[in-house]
């Protein structure tokens, strides 16, 4: 159930990751997929800190595309984390990260990013999770646990491209819902685990569009880290929502032979409800329940120790000077009932244009960024390359206390966050997370000077 993994070795990890299309095992049969190296998701890159990170991208697809790594905080220029690149079918390019010294740990992930085939690659299946290691790894709470990725998706399950691909314009003005979720690459897993251990699930949201809100019944969770590495403390992951592009790595705590199970429902906490009378969520009501994982526990009952104490400093910046504050006002207008067509995805007022910069900020500035969401649909609002803190939001949520690249826009509302220029000059991009809504403008550059 576990995706292949390539692990660092002497300070290097050198791979190809060859972009193409693929039939995976399902049920009995196959399934008609995009893949990297033959699987989706794509194998786990396991690195450190300090680590040289070279990937050779090879496009086997149809269709341009490229490799973003989605979380990292390396360079966006040249060859490093360089959204603007373009791979065309047939073509190869060498990708090299040099991941610094004091990178934080935790989830990462790897996945297109060329402007128009985002939505559709990655819906397709292409995704795979980068690991950074830490060093505190070795010591309480994490020391002894079984560590598992588990990357969600919901593609289109179909035999052909056609139907895997084949997505009406309402599906990606509406975002794109396959036919129910997956944990790498499978329908409702079974996990057997032992009772008196503590499990360690890195958790992925790879889908192009879907909200996982989540609910274990059977054991109590912590969540230990999102995005950006680890919070301060561990806290109770009841409630836990991961938007598209976030994850959560989180401890399960074994102590019963049981039955548990993990379930999602239909966008409940997102919002996203409203848009119900616009055809639906993949022909499911909002509300449904859906089983994600089932865990098989089998042993004798024993008592597993909440995590406790602190699991890591991270420098506030709710109390940092900040030297500039900027406004994002996320859109969408034009015709809603019409087929999807005449949509038109901003921020600020404007569809993302390759040619201009919308925002330029200093190195060694912070800056206070308010996104504000006037649609009826929430947004996960992203930035590559450097990440924020959540300030404030709308709804008035315990903004996490550790770092994050992906935050949640609720419908009607709006978030705070406070990102800091340290270091890397160079011109990326951020953008809503719901892929089609990217890939159809709504998303802007950055340069850092
Ligand atoms: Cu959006």
């Amino acid at each position: 159930m576990q995706p292949a993994e390539l692990v660092s070795r002497d300070g290097a990890l050198d791979l190809v990751l060859e972009a193409a299309p693929a039939m995976l095992p399902w049920r009995g049969g196959e399934r008609w997929a995009l893949t990297y190296n033959g699987s989706a998701p794509g194998p786990t890159l396991r690195v450190r800190p300090g680590d040289r990170l070279r990937v050779t991208l090879r496009n086997g697809l149809e269709s341009p595309t490229n490799l973003h790594v989605h979380g990292l905080h390396v360079s966006p220029a040249g060859a490093s984390d360089n959204v603007f690149v373009m791979v065309d079918p047939g073509g190869e390019h060498v990708y090299e990260y040099l991941i610094p010294a004091d990178h934080p740990s935790g989830t990462f992930w790897y996945h297109p990013h060329h402007h128009g085939t985002v939505a559709e690659q990655v819906a397709a299946g292409m995704a795979g999770i980068i690991v950074i290691e830490d060093p505190l790894d070795a010591g309480p709470p994490i020391a002894g646990t079984t560590e598992r990725v588990m990357v969600l998706t919901d593609p289109r399950i179909g035999t052909s491209a056609e139907v895997v691909l084949g997505w009406s314009p309402m599906d990606m003005m509406r975002g794109r819902f396959g036919d129910g979720v997956l944990v790498n690459g499978t329908a409702q897993p079974v996990l057997d685990v032992a009772t008196g251990t503590m499990e360690r699930w890195r958790i992925l949201n790879a889908s192009a569009s879907r909200y996982y809100p989540l609910r274990l019944d059977g054991f109590r969770w912590w969540q230990i880290a999102s995005d950006g590495g680890r919070l301060t403390a561990p806290v109770d992951a009841t409630g836990l929502v991961i938007a598209p592009g976030e994850r959560a790595e989180v401890l399960v705590a074994v102590d019963r032979a049981t039955t548990a199970t993990i379930t999602t429902t239909w966008q409940a906490a997102t919002g996203m409800g409203g848009m119900d009378g616009m055809g639906g969520m993949g022909g499911r009501g909002s509300g449904a329940v859906e089983t994600v994982l089932t865990v098989v526990a089998s042993g004798p009952d024993a008592v597993v120790a909440a995590p406790s104490g602190s699991l890591n400093r991270v420098e506030s910046l709710v109390d940092a000077v900040v030297d500039r504050s900027r406004t994002f006002r996320l859109a969408m207008g034009g015709m809603m009932m019409g087929g999807g067509d005449g949509m038109s995805f901003t921020i600020n007022g404007a569809s993302f244009d390759p040619q201009r910069i919308d925002v330029t900020a200093s190195v060694g500035t912070v800056e206070e960024w308010t996104v504000t969401n006037a649609s009826p649909m929430a947004h996960p609002f992203h930035l590559h390359v450097w990440p924020f803190q959540v300030i404030e939001t709308s709804d008035r949520r315990t903004p996490p206390s550790g770092w994050k690249d992906v935050v949640d826009v609720p419908a009607g509302g709006w978030v705070r966050l406070r990102v800091a220029f340290a270091d890397f000059a160079g011109r990326t991009v951020y953008h809503c997370h719901i892929l089609d809504h990217e890939d159809r403008g709504m998303m802007g550059i950055i340069e850092v000077q």
